[in-house]
């Protein structure tokens, strides 16, 4: 029970990765904060949550896009919830897999402004407060595609390596404080991402993953945790993760 007690915010908590990392901490007796636009869904992580240890759940609607939203939700937060000890930066989706040159312009955009700038509203938000407690740990959610551009996957490996880059930003930015940043960079993980990219195309998603084995959500969580239960003068700059099938973004092994 390392994280007993602390206060733990994970955006986009509704599924995936994020509702992975939600009971991974749950386990471990955190207190969750659990933020994501479906209310209906979030709810279910959350009572998950109660059952697998949490010693509280809050959950906020919220959608990281919305500047505005993002400051009052964390303004707002009720007093014995407002002492975040560790964000996780997990709301992030893509969209789209095509030539940059025939892409569409919307979806570009629904993944720079989740990823990216969502990302940057909610850690503005939140880690002011960590440098005034003197404590706390700012977890990004990179991508090997961060790393290693893919063809038709420019705008979203782009937001990718904007994560990563401000996840090196914040942390030179922190260098004095004990605030901790991390970002957390895997590679193909099976969940909801490629439905989500292909606009709800199930056969085109089931695809990515034929013949591979890809990581599950439950290893990244648990990457996550390793991360944030290091000694507290260890940081973890990043830290990449693939499944044995995959050795980066473009060299993938499939099984025939
Ligand atoms: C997820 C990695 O390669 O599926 O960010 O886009 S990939």
């Amino acid at each position: 029970m390392r994280l007993k007690g602390k206060i733990v915010l994970i955006t986009g908590a509704s599924a995936g990765i994020g509702a992975a990392t939600a009971l991974a901490f749950a386990a471990e007796g955190a207190r969750l904060l659990l933020a994501a636009r479906r209310a209906g869904k979030l709810a279910q992580v959350a009572s998950r949550a109660l059952e697998h240890g949490a010693a509280a759940v809050h959950s906020i609607d919220l959608d990281v896009r919305n500047r505005h939203a993002v400051q009052r939700a964390i303004d707002e937060l009720p007093e014995e919830w407002a002492e975040i000890d560790i964000l996780v930066n997990n709301a992030g989706l893509s969209r789209g897999l095509e030539k940059l040159y025939t892409g569409r312009a919307e979806d570009w955009e629904e993944m720079i402004d989740t990823n990216i700038k969502g990302l940057l509203y909610v850690t503005r938000a939140v880690v002011p407060g960590m440098v005034v407690r003197r404590r706390g740990h700012v977890v990004n959610l990179g991508s090997t595609a961060g790393e290693m551009v893919y063809p038709n996957g420019a705008v979203y490996c782009a937001t990718k390596a904007a994560a990563r880059t401000i996840n090196d930003g914040l942390r030179e930015d922190l260098l004095g404080t004990p605030v901790r940043v991390t970002s957390i960079e895997p590679g193909m993980v099976e969940t909801d991402f490629s439905l989500v990219r292909f606009h709800g195309d199930t056969k085109k998603a089931a695809k990515v993953y034929k013949g591979l084995t890809p990581l599950t959500a439950e290893d990244v969580a648990d990457a996550i945790l390793w991360a944030v239960t290091r000694p507290e003068h260890v940081n973890v700059a990043r830290l990449s993760l693939t499944s044995i099938h995959q050795a980066n973004s473009l060299l993938i092994h499939r099984e025939q």
